[in-house]
Parts: structure tokens; C-alpha cells; sequence
């Protein structure tokens, strides 16, 4: 039997409604929480938002990949502006965490340049998740003077040498020598240098890069990530190579510069290619404020942000409009954008499959690990001997790969205590 509804509750359900999405609208008009990388915006770019348009942004920083994806796994991370690299944020797409985006309103679509755009598309097909933030590859940075006296002679033609030819970074140990700490970032790189697929599957690739990683270990004096101090560790004279990324080692030379700490830091663009990388602006799934995120991204998308961002941070950026308001001599620095036939060189970032990120996460675990072999059990478990006669033990994750010393890690890899991350 059908129920006549008495006309208060009506009233009651419209004032309810009404008042709900008053407050939906009044949470998604206020607040906007950004999850991204460190030194990687300009002074500004926050500030002009806010007084624009009221909304009060919360910027929070991740140092990985890993980092990043371990907390978007997990769900609820209240965030609703991600900035994942695009390899990762293939598999976010794919594994449902993030939104489609609503291309109605994002206007400055239309500043971007469709040679990028089509890069994008083979991690997120029709552009419908993901909208680039800054662009630059992993590369070789330096310390230019220091370098040249700890080896005694000129640099090598490829830059890769530096690092991985024992004799050659044997020599730099002494003045400092970082790597990024992140499988994702060092195996590929590693296994290039081989001559091999940087994505590679194959177990015997990895167990060659894991005698190649083995070999140059006891040189590494630190493991580095984005917000770890290593570019201000460079622009002092602290660190004089790092397997880093193009940007921050720039942002060191500036700071050197501008600091007058005397010390002339390089970008250099290995002969045989650096490793791209795409930082994409992306929607989680689970983000409160929507409404909020599109308009920060149409925002960055303005030809003046956009440009602002690379004029501060060294970084490409994939907005063509912008090009007017980059400084000359950032737009014409092809450390900043390649040119054609040096893109060519580059590694494009690749996906591995879950089997294989279990590979590479074990490789790299025990090359930060150790520089002696790992004993590996049926199980999947290591014992590994650290530096100095101590052991360490890790275990397979649930999902992802490797632990590092012993610590779980989520699905996709997680960033263990200590700054020390696991890879996805
Ligand atoms: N300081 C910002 C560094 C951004 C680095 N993004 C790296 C993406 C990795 N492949």
C-alpha cells in the first residue's frame, strides 16, 4: 500500500537536503589538500590561488613514488590533489584510485602541448585522468671542480660512468656520492647500462644490475630523497655526485650561486640517456573537495603559473602558452628542455608487471642493504650481512616487494622508517 507522506516531512526532507548540499558545497568551497613533492612550486603559486579564490590549500610533501602510492592504496589519504609520477599513476588508474577528470572545467586544456599530451596517453588513454605538472629526468649531477680533482682528470664521456664504473666512483666517495632511494628510479637506469631492457623481466637481467649495484655499493655514501637535504648538501659541497633529478640538482647550482657558497654544481645529460620522468596533477578517488582540485588545475594551467612553476624549480613544463613567460634563459637551457634529439636518447618511464617490482624490489633492498650477496630462502625471505658484520633479515611483503631491514611494506611498496623506501 502506497503511504501519503504528511506535508512537514516534506518540508523537512527539502530543508535537509537543501542544508546537505549547503554543506557539501560550503566543505568543497573552503578547503583544497595537496599531496606533491618538495621544491616543486614557486613562492606564489599557493598564495595567488587562495586570494583568488578563498580556498584554503593544505600542501603536504612525499620524497617517492612509493611514498605516494603505499598512501593511496591504503584509501582515504584526504587528499585531492596527487602528483604521482606517470608510470605510477598507470597503475592508480588501473587499480581504480583515481578519478576521471572533468574536462568541462579545465578551459586551459588547450595551452598544453599535444606532443606531451600524446606521451601521457600511453599511461592514461584519452588524457581523461591525469594532466602533467612539471616534467625532467634522472640523471648525473656533480659538483663540477670536485669531481674533476677527485678523479684527476677529465669526466667521462657518458656521465653514467661516473657512478657505475667502480674505479671511477671509488674516487668520489671521499668528497660525498648520493643516490635517490627508489628502486624505481635505479634499476631501471642500472639495467640500461647494461645494454639491457630497462624493464626488463627477466631475472638474469637483474641479477647482473644486482653485481652491478654490488660493485659500486661501498662507494654510496648516502641514499637521498625529494625534501631530504641533498640539495643542500650539493650547494655546500657536501655531496659531489648524485644519481638525482634534473631539477633539484639545478636548484642546487642556483642556491650555490645565489648563496655564494663557491661551489658550481651541474646537471649533466648522460650520452647514452637519462630517465624521463611526467609528474601528473591527479583526483583520488576518494577526494572530498572535486570541485576545488579542478580549479587548481585549470589554475596551474594558466600560461603565467605554469611558468612560474619551471622558473622556480628547473623543471620543464608541458603548457606550450607558457613558453612566452619562461625566463629566456631557463626556456633556452637544454639541461631544462631537451631538445629533440636529446629526448630521443632518454629512457621513457615503463610499468613493470607485480612480479617483476617484487624482482626489483628485492635488487634494490639489498644493494641499499649491503654490499655482500644475499642468502635467499625458498620462501622468498633474505638474510643479508650489513656492512660491518651485523645481519639484517627482510621478508617478502604481502603485495608489494621486499621489506626493507625487516619493516613491511604495503601493497605497491611503502616508504620505510627512516626515509629508506621500498619500490612499487
Ligand atoms: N623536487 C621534485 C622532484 C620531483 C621528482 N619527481 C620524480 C619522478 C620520478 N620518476
Amino acid at each position: 500500500m502506497q503511504q501519503r507522506t504528511p506535508p512537514w516531512r516534506k518540508l523537512a526532507a527539502s530543508l535537509a537536503t537543501v542544508f546537505v548540499t549547503g554543506a557539501a558545497w560550503a566543505q568543497d568551497a573552503g578547503v583544497l589538500n595537496i599531496y606533491n613533492w618538495a621544491d616543486y612550486i614557486a613562492p606564489d603559486t599557493i598564495r595567488n590561488f587562495e586570494k583568488e579564490t578563498g580556498i584554503k590549500v593544505r600542501y603536504d610533501m612525499f620524497d617517492s613514488n612509493e611514498a605516494l602510492h603505499a598512501k593511496l592504496v591504503a584509501g582515504n589519504s584526504g587528499y585531492d590533489i596527487v602528483v604521482p609520477g606517470s608510470h605510477f599513476a598507470k597503475q592508480q588508474i588501473a587499480a581504480g584510485l583515481l578519478q576521471k577528470l572533468d574536462k568541462s572545467k579545465l578551459p586551459n586544456l588547450k595551452n598544453l602541448d599535444p606532443a606531451i599530451q600524446a606521451q601521457l596517453a600511453k599511461m592514461d588513454p584519452g588524457n581523461d585522468h591525469l594532466v602533467d605538472w612539471l616534467w625532467g629526468y634522472t640523471t648525473v649531477g656533480i659538483n663540477v671542480d670536485k669531481v674533476k680533482t677527485a678523479l684527476g682528470g677529465p669526466l667521462p664521456d657518458n656521465a653514467w660512468d661516473l657512478l657505475f664504473k667502480p674505479e671511477n666512483i671509488a674516487k668520489l666517495k671521499k668528497c660525498g656520492v648520493a643516490f635517490l632511494d627508489s628502486a624505481s628510479e635505479v634499476l631501471p637506469i642500472a639495467l640500461h647500462y647494461l645494454g639491457k631492457d630497462p624493464y626488463s623481466t627477466q631475472q638474469a637481467d637483474y641479477d647482473a644490475a644486482a653485481k652491478l649495484l654490488k660493485s659500486i655499493r661501498p662507494s654510496v655514501t648516502r641514499f637521498v630523497g625529494s625534501g631530504s637535504d641533498y640539495i643542500d648538501q650539493m650547494a655546500r659541497g657536501q655531496i659531489c655526485a648524485v644519481l638525482g633529478w634534473s631539477g633539484d640538482i639545478m636548484i642546487a647550482a642556483n642556491r650555490a650561486k645565489e648563496s655564494k657558497t663557491g661551489q658550481t654544481i651541474q646537471a649533466l645529460v648522460p650520452k647514452s640517456g637519462g630517465l624521463l620522468f611526467f609528474d601528473v596533477m591527479a583526483i583520488p578517488k576518494d577526494a572530498k573537495n572535486v570541485a576545488n582540485a579542478h580549479k587548481w588545475i585549470d589554475y596551474i594551467m594558466r600560461p603565467e603559473v605554469h611558468a612560474g612553476l619551471s622558473n622556480t624549480v628547473f623543471y620543464a613544463n608541458p603548457n606550450k602558452a607558457s613558453l612566452a613567460h619562461v625566463k629566456p634563459e631557463i626556456a633556452k637551457n637544454p639541461a631544462i628542455f631537451p631538445s629533440e634529439q636529446v629526448l630521443a636518447t632518454m629512457l621513457p618511464p615503463g610499468v613493470p608487471d607485480q612480479a617483476t617490482r617484487r624482482i626489483i624490489t628485492r635488487t634494490f633492498t639489498n644493494f641499499k642493504a649491503n654490499p655482500t650477496a644475499p642468502v635467499f630462502a625458498p620462501n622468498g625471505t633474505f638474510t643479508v650481512s650489513a656492512t660491518g658484520g651485523a645481519s639484517a633479515t627482510g621478508g617478502a611483503s604481502a603485495t608489494g616487494g621486499a621489506s626493507a631491514a625487516g619493516g613491511a611494506s604495503a601493497a605497491g611498496g611503502a616508504s620505510a622508517a627512516g626515509g629508506a623506501s621500498a619500490t612499487g
